[in-house]
């Protein structure tokens, strides 16, 4: 049993059904680089003890800090990677309080949504009421304030895990359940994805470099609705390279909802974001589309980001979903990681994507995950140089 307890910030503290604010970090945890681990108390730390030991043991495991020779954690021999990005270990999934609602899949096992894959092939578009709209809008308010909290810690050398810690934190002190949690089985509250990851890039412990973009995803499910919105932030000093395909990312973005009215298609987008993108000699991602939001996590329409697609519907009043272009240096094609989630791009280059959750209203839409005044300072219009 590790004894003492040093004082280093104030979070929550990590026993389930304790909800003090906690200063107190296990000595073990912070030798072995945990961050995220804090106590309320001596009596809450040993109370845990037997539970939050496993952690130490699991992260021993994977570093070779337990005794065995010190080798580069690769849980995938022989898988040749398209970049120079390699995954690291992984701290155990987080809980979320009882009093927090949780969506269906949150308890499956598997993580199946059993309300969204009812509505699976159906192509009909919901319209919601003014008091569903004000439900939304309440929930994509959150996103917002989690991802601007998320956006304040990075860092050189901030791991991942630690952004999701916080994104996970954030969405407790809102009474959000954390939308990516359990999703499919996905292991933690957001996606972060770095440099060739094009998206759901899962938050791990390798701290982030200098020069290294990286796109952070938050969805947050509060009083039965979800909202969706990610950005892509600079770690450090940026290259202009980089700098500018983020900036052209948030561009395509931001034409496309500039055309979003009643009576346009959901197929124009795609011509939109295409046009832009290639006129910067960059290419558009075609796996992963934008998606109806509401009270179901991904349902119709399906928005697709390039050009000449076939997607179904035209909108109108009272449609809500996202778009969330991914635009690469290079190839379009993209591949999955082992670990069936971490999707990059086939030649290794960069990715950079931006979401916005969006209501088309009678005149044109409202962007429901808009900046606010305190959101700080846009990573995505750092001038050049
Ligand atoms: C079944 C997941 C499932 N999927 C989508 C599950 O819309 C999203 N971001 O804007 C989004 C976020 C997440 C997500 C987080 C987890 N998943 C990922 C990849 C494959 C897959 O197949
Ligand atoms: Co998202
Ligand atoms: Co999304």
């Amino acid at each position: 049993m590790a004894d003492g307890g040093v004082e280093i910030a104030t979070r929550t503290c990590e026993t389930v059904t304790c909800e003090k604010p906690a200063k107190l970090q296990c000595p073990t945890c912070i030798k072995l680089g945990i961050n995220g681990s804090f106590f309320c108390s001596q009596d809450c730390f040993k109370g845990n003890w037997s539970e939050h030991k496993k952690i130490h043991k699991k992260i021993k495991k994977q570093s070779g800090a337990d005794g065995s020779a010190m080798k580069p954690y690769n849980p995938w021999p022989g898988y040749i990677f398209t970049g120079k990005l390699r995954p690291f270990p992984t701290t155990p999934k987080r809980e979320v309080p009882e009093r927090i609602a949780r969506p269906d899949y949150a308890d499956h096992p598997e993580g199946y949504p059993a309300s969204e894959m009812t509505m699976r092939g159906n192509t009909q578009i919901k319209q919601l009421s003014k008091d569903e709209i004000e439900g939304l809008r309440t929930a994509c308010r959150y996103g917002r304030e989690v991802l601007d909290i998320a956006a304040k810690i990075i860092d050189v050398g901030v791991t991942a895990d630690e952004i999701d810690r916080v994104v996970h934190e954030a969405c407790m002190e809102r009474d959000c359940y954390p939308s990516p949690l359990n999703y499919y089985n996905f292991p933690k509250s957001c996606c972060t994805s770095v440099n060739e990851v094009i998206c759901h890039g899962i938050p791990d412990t390798r701290p982030l470099e200098d020069g290294d973009i990286v796109n952070v995803d938050v969805t947050v499910y509060h009083n039965g609705y979800h909202g969706d919105l990610n950005e892509t932030f600079f770690v450090g000093k940026v290259d202009d390279r980089s700098k500018q395909l983020v900036r052209v990312t948030h561009e395509c973005l931001m034409h496309a909802i500039n055309e979003v009215k009643p009576g346009v298609r959901y197929r124009e987008m795609g011509n939109i974001i295409q046009k832009h993108a290639q006129a910067h000699g960059y290419s558009v991602v075609k796996t992963y589309c934008g998606h109806g939001i509401h009270k179901l996590f991904h349902t119709a329409p399906s928005v697709p980001h390039y050009a000449k697609n076939k997607a179904i519907g035209v909108m109108k009043p009272g449609h809500t979903f996202t778009i969330e272009p991914m635009i690469s240096e290079g190839t379009w094609k993209d591949l999955t990681w082992p670990d069936n989630w971490t999707a990059v791009t086939q030649d290794g280059k960069r990715s950079a994507q931006f979401e916005h959750t969006l209501l088309v209203t009678e005149t044109g839409c409202e962007i429901l995950t808009q900046r606010q005044e305190n959101s700080g300072r846009p990573h995505f219009m750092d001038s050049l140089m």
